[in-house]
C-alpha cells in the first residue's frame, strides 16, 4: 500500500470514527444524562480563562449563549479533527505492520486517550445531568468515555480495513482497485448515518438547551414584590441544564467533618423547615438590568445539616457542588447563619428544573453565584478552597452593594406637559443585600436635589423593596432622573470607584425623560 493511500484511508476512517464517537457521546448524554467532553471540556477550560478575558471573548462572539454554542461546536469539530489525525497515525502504522491487533490499537486509541482525558478532566468528571452523586457520576462518566473510545477504535479499524482491503489477486500479487468508489460509499454512508443521527440528537438537545432562557431578566412595569416562578431571572453556565431524577439524587455533607451525612430528598423534606423570602441578584447585573428577582423559599438551615456532621477544627469555608460540577464557596460562619438555607420549594412549588430542582442553596446578602443550584454536596473545607467563578478571578468581594433601579417610566420616554402635570408614576426596586432598605430617594435634576419616594413593598432585611413616586414636572424640559437607596444600616448607596467590576458594579441608575 502506498504512503499516500495509507494516509488518505486513515484520514477518512479517522474522521468518520470521530463522528461516530461524537454521536455516541450525544446519545449517552441525551438518554442517560452522562457527562461527555462535549459539555465538560468547556467547563474545565473556562476556569483557566481570567474573568476579563472571558467577558471580552463573550462580547466578541455576541454573548454567553453564542460562546456556549461556539464551545460545543469547537469540541465536536476538534473531536473529528483529532479523530482524522489519529486515523493517519493508524494508517501509517498499518502500512508498516502486516497485522495490527486489537491489543495494539486498543492501547493507542482507547486506553491512552482515556487516561489523558481522565487526567485533564479530573475535576469535572463527577458531573451527571440526571443527578447522580459525585462519586457514582465519576464512574459513569469514565464508563461513558470508554464506550465512546471503543466505538472510535472499532470504527477506525474496521473502516480502514474496508477502505484498504485487497479485492483481487493477480499472479499471487494483491491488487486493490482505486479507493475512490469505496471511499465515496464509506464516507457517504458514514456521514448519512452518523452525521444525520447526530444532527437529529443535536436538534433534540438544542430544544432542551438553556439558550432560550439563560439570561432571562425581570424588570419594568411587570415587577411585583414576589416574582412569579416562570419569570424569575435565570443564569446558568450550562449548555443543557441538569434534569435531576430525585430517586438518583443525594445530598452529601462531607470534607472536614467528623461524620459524613447523606440525605435523600424525603429525608431532607422531613426535617423541620422554614420559609424565608430572599432576593437574588447576579454579580454581572448592570445598573439598569433585571438579573434580580425575589421569591419565598422553603427548606432547612444549612447550619443544621453541618452540625449533624460536626465540622472539624481547621474548617473555615464550605464548598458547594452542583450536579453540573459547578462549585462555589463562602465562609463557614455564613453557612452557619440561620438564614442560609438548603431549599426545595420556591413560592410554594417544588423548585423548577432551571432553578435547581430538587434543592439549591440560599445565602442572603451574597451575589447569585453563591446560591448553588442542583446542590449535591456540601464540602466543609479549609480557608484556601475556591469555587468555579473564584478560580476565574471574580470577586474578591461577593457581598451585594446597595442599589436601586427605575422600572418606569422608560428611559428616553416623552410625555405631554398637560398629561404630565396630572402626575407621572415613577417606580422601581431597591436592594440592600441582607441589610434591607429603609429609604429611597429620587432626583429629577441629576442629583442636585432629592425627593423621598414611598416604599410600597418594604420587603424584609433579606429582600428588595418596591418604591414609587408621583412626579408632577413643572414645565416642559429634558429631565435626568436618578434614584438612590439607603440600606438598613443607614448607609446611602454610593459609587465605589475602587471596586473592581469583578466584585459587581456600583453606581446609580439614571434615566432621561422628556416633557414636551
Ligand atoms: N449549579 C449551578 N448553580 C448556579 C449556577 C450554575 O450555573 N450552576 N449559576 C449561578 C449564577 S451565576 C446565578 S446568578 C444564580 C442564578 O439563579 P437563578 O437562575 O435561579 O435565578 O445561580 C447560581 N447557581
Ligand atoms: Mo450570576
Amino acid at each position: 500500500m502506498s504512503r499516500g493511500r495509507a494516509i488518505g484511508a486513515g484520514f477518512l476512517s479517522g474522521a468518520i470514527a470521530g463522528l461516530v464517537m461524537t454521536v455516541v457521546m450525544l446519545l449517552l448524554a441525551w438518554l442517560f444524562g452522562v457527562a461527555t467532553p462535549l459539555a465538560i471540556f468547556g467547563d474545565r477550560l473556562s476556569v483557566f480563562i481570567p474573568a476579563d478575558a472571558f467577558l471580552s471573548l463573550m462580547g466578541r462572539v455576541g454573548g454567553y449563549n453564542h460562546m456556549k454554542q461556539l464551545g460545543v461546536g469547537s469540541v465536536i469539530l476538534g473531536q473529528i479533527l483529532v479523530g482524522a489525525l489519529g486515523g493517519i497515525v493508524y494508517g501509517l502504522i498499518a502500512r508498516r505492520r502486516r497485522h495490527v491487533g486489537f491489543i495494539f490499537s486498543g492501547v493507542i486509541f482507547i486506553l491512552l486517550p482515556l487516561a489523558a482525558v481522565a487526567i485533564f478532566l479530573w475535576p469535572v468528571l463527577g458531573t451527571h445531568y440526571f443527578g447522580l452523586p459525585i462519586g457514582r457520576a465519576t464512574v459513569v462518566t469514565l464508563l461513558g468515555l470508554t464506550t465512546a473510545f471503543v466505538f472510535f477504535e472499532r470504527s477506525l479499524v474496521l473502516g480502514f480495513r474496508f477502505l484498504t482491503r485487497p479485492t483481487m489477486r493477480i499472479n499471487e500479487q494483491e491488487f486493490s482497485p482505486p479507493m475512490g468508489r469505496r471511499a465515496l460509499l464509506f464516507g457517504g454512508l458514514g456521514i448519512l448515518f452518523a452525521g444525520g443521527g447526530g444532527a437529529g440528537i443535536l436538534r433534540a438537545l438544542y430544544r432542551l438547551a438553556t439558550f432560550s432562557y439563560d439570561g432571562l431578566q425581570y424588570k419594568g412595569r411587570i415587577v411585583q414584590g414576589i416574582t412569579p416562578n416562570d419569570q424569575f431571572y435565570c443564569v446558568t453556565k450550562n449548555v443543557v441544564d441538569p434534569r435531576v431524577d430525585a430517586s438518583l439524587w443525594r445530598l452529601e455533607v462531607s470534607g472536614l467533618v467528623k461524620t459524613r451525612q447523606t440525605y435523600h430528598l424525603d429525608r431532607l423534606k422531613s426535617l423541620p423547615a422554614i420559609t424565608q423570602e430572599t432576593t437574588l441578584m447576579c454579580i454581572s447585573n448592570g445598573l439598569d438590568a433585571g438579573l434580580m428577582s425575589n421569591a419565598l423559599w422553603k427548606g432547612v438551615p444549612m447550619g443544621m445539616l453541618l452540625n449533624a456532621a460536626t465540622p472539624l477544627p481547621g474548617a473555615a469555608k464550605v464548598r458547594l457542588h452542583g450536579v453540573d460540577n459547578y462549585t462555589d464557596t463562602f465562609p463557614l460562619e455564613k453557612a452557619m447563619d440561620p438564614t442560609t438555607l438548603v431549599v426545595y420549594e420556591m413560592n410554594g412549588e417544588p423548585l423548577a428544573h432551571r432553578h435547581g430542582f430538587p434543592a439549591r442553596v440560599i445565602v442572603p446578602g451574597y451575589f447569585g453565584e453563591k446560591h448553588v443550584k442542583w446542590i449535591t454536596r456540601i464540602e466543609v473545607a479549609d480557608a484556601d478552597a475556591k469555587g468555579f467563578y473564584e478560580t476565574q478571578g471574580w470577586g474578591p468581594d461577593f457581598i451585594v452593594p446597595t442599589r436601586s433601579r427605575f422600572d418606569q417610566p422608560d428611559h428616553e420616554s416623552t410625555f405631554q406637559l398637560e398629561l404630565a402635570s396630572k402626575g407621572i408614576l415613577v417606580s422601581g426596586v431597591a436592594f440592600g443585600g441582607d441589610r434591607g432598605i429603609t429609604r429611597v430617594e429620587v432626583s429629577f435634576d441629576d442629583g442636585a436635589s432629592w425627593e423621598e419616594a414611598k416604599l410600597d413593598y418594604p420587603g424584609t432585611k433579606l429582600t428588595w423593596a418596591l418604591w414609587s413616586y408621583n412626579w408632577r414636572p413643572e414645565g416642559a424640559d429634558d429631565y435626568t432622573l436618578v434614584v438612590r437607596a439607603t440600606d438598613g444600616e443607614g448607609e446611602v448607596q454610593e459609587w465605589d470607584e475602587e471596586r473592581p467590576f469583578k466584585s459587581g458594579t456600583t453606581g446609580f441608575h439614571k434615566i432621561t425623560v422628556h416633557v414636551a
